[in-house]
């Protein structure tokens, strides 16, 4: 039987207005915000990493200024996701812990090499390409915290993508070499940028439960179709190709048909495997046990303030 709070619950979904921390909610939904708010904003912070790797080697100083702005973003948006996160309970340093343990995922995306600087530019357009896709819907999520930080989080992923295709722009107006530089990376980024959708919508085990709750808007599939569709003119205009023989436009679905991710090589990512897991974690942890006096200080100084109030 129904008790009143899931009634009143049932109907705060079903009018479509928020959820927010402090009003009653279902186990299961508290549960899968956690997750899926961790997720993020653990892919935030472990994505610093792969663009991290070329601040030190960019070709200019207006291209350095760009890259540590859209870092230190990252850097922000996973502070905003951990906050949401906390409203519903969660502890910032427990979830930090289960990351570096590996009891909680990151996206598969931050597990690929960046080997020429064309793979910033690639990140930004395809990657920020597809985490837009992805979060403009989540700005209308159920769980209030979440939808308001995808907000400030959606306006800066566009200036991130914006600096990627301008970047990649650049570079296909130089030299044959820069060209292929471009054309090279678009071909490693291309299939693991779709996986970032997530698996198909018929082995989605959160997809069905998370659409009644609010908390996705679209299924996987359905995000990752409008990612095709939105980056084939893109990669027109740029003079750039996809990988994929199969990609083609169908008129009777008025959308492009496109082939098959690698679903193997997903699942490989996912348990550990992929080419970069290993490093990006073992450097998470060591900035988290380098920063251990920061936490044990700030942690102390509270505690007086608090005992002399
Ligand atoms: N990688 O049942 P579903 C960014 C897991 S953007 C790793 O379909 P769900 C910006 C999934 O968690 C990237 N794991 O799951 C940036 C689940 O495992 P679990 C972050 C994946 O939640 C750009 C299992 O597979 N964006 O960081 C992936 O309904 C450049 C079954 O999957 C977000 O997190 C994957 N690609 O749908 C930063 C957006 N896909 O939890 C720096 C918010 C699935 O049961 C530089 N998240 N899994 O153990 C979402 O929209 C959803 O969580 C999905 C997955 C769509 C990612």
């Amino acid at each position: 039987e129904m008790g009143p709070l899931q009634t009143l619950f049932d109907e705060t979904i079903a009018n479509e207005q928020r959820i927010e921390p402090r009003d009653w909610m279902p186990d299961g939904y508290r549960r899968s915000l956690i997750r899926q708010i961790a997720q993020h904003a653990h892919s935030e912070i472990i994505g610093m990493q792969p663009e991290g790797n070329w601040l030190t080697r960019a070709p200019s100083l207006r291209r350095k200024a760009i890259l540590m702005a859209k870092v230190q973003d990252e850097a922000g948006h996973g502070l905003y996701l951990y906050s949401a996160a906390e409203t519903l309970g969660a502890d910032r340093g427990d979830l930090t812990v289960q990351l570096i343990e590996g009891k909680q995922k990151y996206s598969s995306i931050f597990n690929y090499p960046t080997l020429t600087y064309a793979d910033v530019g690639t990140i930004g357009w395809l990657v920020d390409g597809a985490a837009i896709c992805n979060q403009v819907p989540l700005c209308r999520s159920s769980f209030g915290p979440y939808a308001r930080a995808m907000i400030r989080v959606c306006k800066e992923e566009s200036f991130h993508q914006r600096q990627g295709y301008e970047l990649l722009m650049t570079m296909m107006r130089g030299t044959d070499e820069q060209r292929a530089m471009v054309q090279e990376s678009v071909n490693r980024w291309w299939w693991p940028a779709l996986m970032m959708f997530g698996p198909p919508d018929d082995e989605s085990p959160n997809t069905e439960q998370s659409m009644k709750w609010g908390i996705k808007r679209h299924t996987n599939d359905e995000l990752r179709q409008r990612f095709v569709d939105m980056s084939v003119p893109q990669a027109e205009a740029l003079g750039v190709t996809f990988p994929d023989p199969e990609l083609k436009w169908c008129p009777r679905r008025e959308a492009h048909d496109f082939g098959e991710p690698d679903w193997a090589e997903f699942m490989a990512v996912l348990k550990g495997n992929g080419a970069c897991n290993v490093e990006r974690i073992a450097n998470r942890r060591a900035a988290h046990e380098d920063g251990a006096w920061v936490r044990e200080a700030a942690t102390a100084f509270a505690a007086r303030e608090k005992a002399a109030s």
